[in-house]
């Protein structure tokens, strides 16, 4: 694989590198991006804060961290030699097999030199007279670039209980996305995790079997169908390498950009009898299939989804012995599909274990941690290891860590108060020259395949601005409000607006509005809409 010639990094008078672009993470999107500008001929490069590369493929170490979407439909298609030159080894990978996988995009694509590891941004600042901006970073390096790309995820600035004490426990203690690269000792420990999304559900699943005890801090139950993940044989490996096309061509065209296409009948062209029979396939089958190849009434209308859901309740009654806590273990408050599901191996028999206890925090609320343990309103729990499967500050979370100062001075995360309100996540009025991959307003489903229609727009907005003299590109604020409102509208099209789903909704501590932070129309309305930009002239920005 070659690289197009790059232009030599300079440094300014000030001592500050003078770049075209700047990326910000080294995951998903910053590796797409950085090697896309790269072979386009900018002189760009990528900073992390992680010491490696992969972004949530470095900081989700925990036991059990695995992908729900299919391995072979997460990676990067963009590269016959990269795709085919990389075996996965189940259907859905483990956390070390993604990362090892990153490090050999990384490797292959010739992009190490042009990363910088280990090293936090910390400010970015908008110069309006050189129209650049001012990149630093923890170590006190200052970047003049023309482009600030951010590729920080919506899902990465781990997010920890408010509950007093925390600084007290004398034991050990770990947050899924902070996991220590050392590992943890679990082995006959008294455990507690607290939170049950994926990364709980996952970890729960994986550590049940091997501590000496568990105590399982609930405060919602979601619903959990089985990831029924595989081995990938080198005779299965080899077939789907022959099918990458068609795969590829898959995630382009079904809603949530995964393999599960939809099937298009109407449910209520269907007995009851009938969709049961389709909820038991369905229930066999591999992850998001039960979202993507559902019908499609599961998540438009109340009855479908009451009726999908009590089959999924059904399930938890029979894998769970103890009717107490299988009752403990069933939303009431969703339906499925209205919060992200967590895909489980596992992990409903894990309550079946005479050493597991599952505390419903909405009955004994959490009081504090101790020095020994967790404190809830009705009893102390003595424990060794605490993990906090408690998610992110999700949607801005990331941005807010950076001090990011745009055109008038005002930081993004003051802009973003009452919620992102960008233009189909790209940009976002005030910032100019900003472009942002895997940000706010854009995902939902398969997260690369968003990402690869962002990194497509991109890359040609970049060509196209140099082949044109241009230097400046900035949203309207009409426009974001248009992008923000078309957003609300495709909510209001699902049940997802009748939920209060932590990682949907902007989660900006004390904000009153109600941007939504994803983009559930999908994956291929999605891209659709940025060609329609971009085949507009970049309607909605103004370039100069
Ligand atoms: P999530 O999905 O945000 O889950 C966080 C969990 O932690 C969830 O069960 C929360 O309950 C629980 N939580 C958070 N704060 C508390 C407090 N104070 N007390 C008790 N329980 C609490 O994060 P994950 O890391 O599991 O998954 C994030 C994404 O990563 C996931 O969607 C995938 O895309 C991969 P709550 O539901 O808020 O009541």
């Amino acid at each position: 694989m070659t690289q197009a010639d790059t232009q030599v990094t300079a440094t300014n008078a000030g001592g500050e590198t003078v770049l075209d672009a700047f990326i910000v993470g080294c995951g998903v999107s910053g590796i797409e991006a950085l090697h896309r500008l790269r072979s386009a001929g900018f002189d760009a490069i990528a900073v992390d804060a992680a010491d490696g590369v992969g972004g949530t493929w470095h900081w989700n170490r925990y036991p059990g961290a695995r992908l729900d979407s299919e391995s072979y439909s997460y990676g990067y298609f963009f590269s016959e030699e990269l795709r085919n030159g990389w075996d996965w080894s189940e259907h859905f990978c483990g956390q070390p097999e993604n990362e090892r996988y990153f490090n050999y995009v990384v490797d292959a694509l010739d992009l190490r030199p042009f990363m910088k590891l280990g090293t936090a941004v910390t400010s970015a600042h908008w110069d309006p007279d050189g129209g650049t901006w001012l990149v630093t970073t923890a170590d006190g390096d200052r970047y003049r670039t023309r482009f600030l790309i951010t590729g920080i995820g919506i899902l990465s600035d781990p997010k920890y209980p408010n509950i007093p004490g925390r600084e007290r426990f004398s034991g050990a203690v770990a947050h899924t996305a902070r996991w220590p690269k050392g590992g943890l000792d679990l082995k006959d420990k008294r455990v507690a995790v607290i939170g049950t999304g994926s990364s709980g559900v996952q970890t729960i699943a994986a550590i049940g079997p091997i501590v000496g005890s568990l105590t399982v801090f609930q405060r919602s139950p979601n619903w959990c169908p089985p990831l029924n993940n595989e081995p990938i044989t080198p005779l299965e490996m080899a077939e789907i390498k022959g099918q990458y096309e068609a795969i590829w061509t898959k995630t382009r065209t079904t809603r949530g950009g995964f393999i599960h296409g939809p099937i298009t009948a109407s449910a209520l062209s269907f007995s009851p009898e009938e969709r049961r029979h389709w909820y038991e396939t369905l229930y066999g089958r591999r992850g998001f299939a039960r979202l993507y190849t559902n019908f499609i009434e599961v998540i438009r209308t109340k009855e479908l989804n009451a009726e999908f859901s009590e089959f999924l309740a059904e399930k938890i009654r029979a894998r769970v012995e103890d009717p107490e806590v299988a009752k403990k273990l069933i939303p009431v408050d969703h339906g499925f599909g209205q919060r992200r599901p967590p895909y489980e191996t596992g992990y409903y028999e894990v309550y079946n274990q005479p050493n597991v206890e599952l505390v419903d925090t909405t009955e004994t609320p959490l009081a504090e941690i101790t020095e020994n343990g967790i404190r809830t309103t009705e009893r102390e729990f003595e424990f060794d290891v605490i993990i906090y499967a408690t998610g992110f500050n999700s949607v801005t979370g990331a941005f807010e860590r950076i001090d990011i100062r745009g055109r008038d001075g005002a930081s993004l995360g003051d802009s973003w108060r009452q919620g992102p309100n960008t233009v189909a996540g790209l940009g976002t009025y005030g910032f100019p020259n900003l472009l942002m991959l895997g940000g706010p307003q854009a995902m939902g489903g398969n997260i690369p395949r968003c990402i690869e229609h962002q990194a497509l727009f991109l890359d040609s907005l970049m060509r196209h601005m140099r082949d044109n003299g241009l230097s400046r590109i900035e949203p309207t604020q009409a426009a974001c409000d248009e992008w923000t409102a078309h957003v609300a509208e495709v909510v209001s099209m699902t049940l997802y607006a009748e939920t209060k789903s932590g990682w949907f909704w902007n989660a900006v501590e004390g904000a009153t509005g109600h941007s939504f932070g994803i983009y559930p129309a999908g994956v291929v309305e999605y891209g659709r809409r940025l060609r329609e930009i971009e085949a507009n002239g970049y309607q909605g920005f103004v370039l100069s």
